[in-house]
């Protein structure tokens, strides 16, 4: 399977606050190395990303937030902050009024817009997540440019219309406004935004099977048709990102069933998981989608650190394999996964089983 890769997310790896303590965070540069190598290994082709479209970018993202993103560093140093990563300080509480007021300094403005204290700000984090976002837009393009008639896959060759995207910082947790969960700019919305845009598909269903909820692809395509998102996770009630993709949430206005939440309790095995994925195929299928964009996450996985499922290696086969015979051409984008020694192996799983047809000849 094609493979896009940016090597500049290396220079982002902030701060986090987890249970109380400031720590390195779990989303660290190895991940995306572990990845590329393991992918590499297996002989599998890497091109670089081409320059991010604003154009998409602003299809999925406020303006003003990007505009924050992009001057965050420059104006937390200039306000004559010595600490190495910049965090918010406040929220707006549930009764404040007037939501649009930002407050003009970086403190202010870190809480305007973000949702969160998991992650933080750093000199290089811009450029790292302007290079994820694209790598996911690179490999819509490249699915959209493939050979093969009609939206499904050729079915005279045997390669599948299909490419992943090595995303680092990951992108599900952010919000049409806001950063956080690791999550700066949303690489899955990109990618569907791109099939779109392209006019390749008229309708995206964008599978999430990161162990949290994709709180942000929720919200960027809420109110929108021509996105169908189905998401699988821990039960927020529990587990970040805490208000957002319980099953009630099923979006609104044109939007209004092109939303489906799946929420599963701490411990959750692929057996059980399985079966709900297959109610989201059933959900999706009579939406007439024509492409698929899979958020990847791999803290599904039984040793995360950060997570509780219980997957075993041998099931992230079985995902490739059940993602394959949705018949789309299909962009996946890697989210969480934390466990490095095991991250980019189970990514490798995912793909041979989703390639398995082609490998065995
Ligand atoms: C993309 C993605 O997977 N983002 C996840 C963001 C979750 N951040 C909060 C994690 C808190 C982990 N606490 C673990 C404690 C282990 N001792
Ligand atoms: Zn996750």
């Amino acid at each position: 399977m094609l493979i896009v890769y940016g090597k500049e997310h290396d220079a982002h790896h902030c701060l986090e606050l987890d249970c109380g303590e400031l720590i390195r965070s779990w989303d660290s540069p190895e991940r995306a190395q572990n990845v590329f190598n393991s992918l590499t290994r297996e002989g599998h082709a890497v091109v670089a990303a081409q320059a991010l479209p604003h154009e998409i970018l602003l299809k999925v993202h406020d303006a003003d937030y990007i505009a924050f993103l992009q001057d965050a560093w420059k104006l937390w140093v200039e306000e004559g902050h010595k600490a190495s990563a910049a965090f918010a300080l406040a929220w707006r509480a549930r009764s404040w009024n007037r939501p649009d007021r930002v407050p003009t300094c970086i403190t202010g403005k870190l809480g305007y817009y973000s949702i969160g204290v998991d992650c933080s700000i750093i000199e290089h984090t811009w450029t790292a997540a302007e290079a994820a976002a694209a790598s996911a837009a690179t490999a819509a393009s490249v699915v959209a440019k493939m050979k093969g008639h009609g939206s499904r896959s050729d079915t005279h060759s045997k390669l599948p219309r299909a490419a992943f995207a090595i995303c680092r910082p990951p992108g599900h947790h952010a919000m049409r406004n806001a950063f956080g969960g690791y999550c700066y700019l949303n690489n899955a919305a990109v990618a569907a935004q791109t099939l779109l845009s392209s006019a390749f598909a008229s309708r995206v269903f964008v599978l999430d099977v990161d162990y949290h909820h994709g709180n942000g692809t929720q919200d960027i395509f809420y109110s929108r048709s021509d996105v169908c998102y189905a998401s699988l996770h821990a039960d927020p009630a529990t587990e970040f990102p805490y208000f957002s993709g319980y099953a009630d949430e099923i979006g609104e206005g044109d939007g209004q069933g092109y939303t489906r939440n799946v929420p599963l309790p701490p411990g959750t095995t692929f057996d059980v998981w399985s079966e709900h994925l297959e109610s989201c195929f059933d959900w999706a299928k009579e939406k007439n989608c024509g492409a698929m964009v899979v958020s990847l996450g791999l803290d599904t996985y039984i040793r995360d650190p950060v997570s509780t499922f219980k997957f075993e290696k041998q099931d992230y086969s079985a995902l490739g394999k059940r993602l394959r015979t949705v018949d789309l051409p299909t962009v996946f984008v890697l989210e969480g996964g934390y466990d490095l020694p095991s991250i980019g192996e189970n990514v490798v799983t995912v793909i041979h089983g989703f390639e398995e047809d082609i490998r065995c000849k």
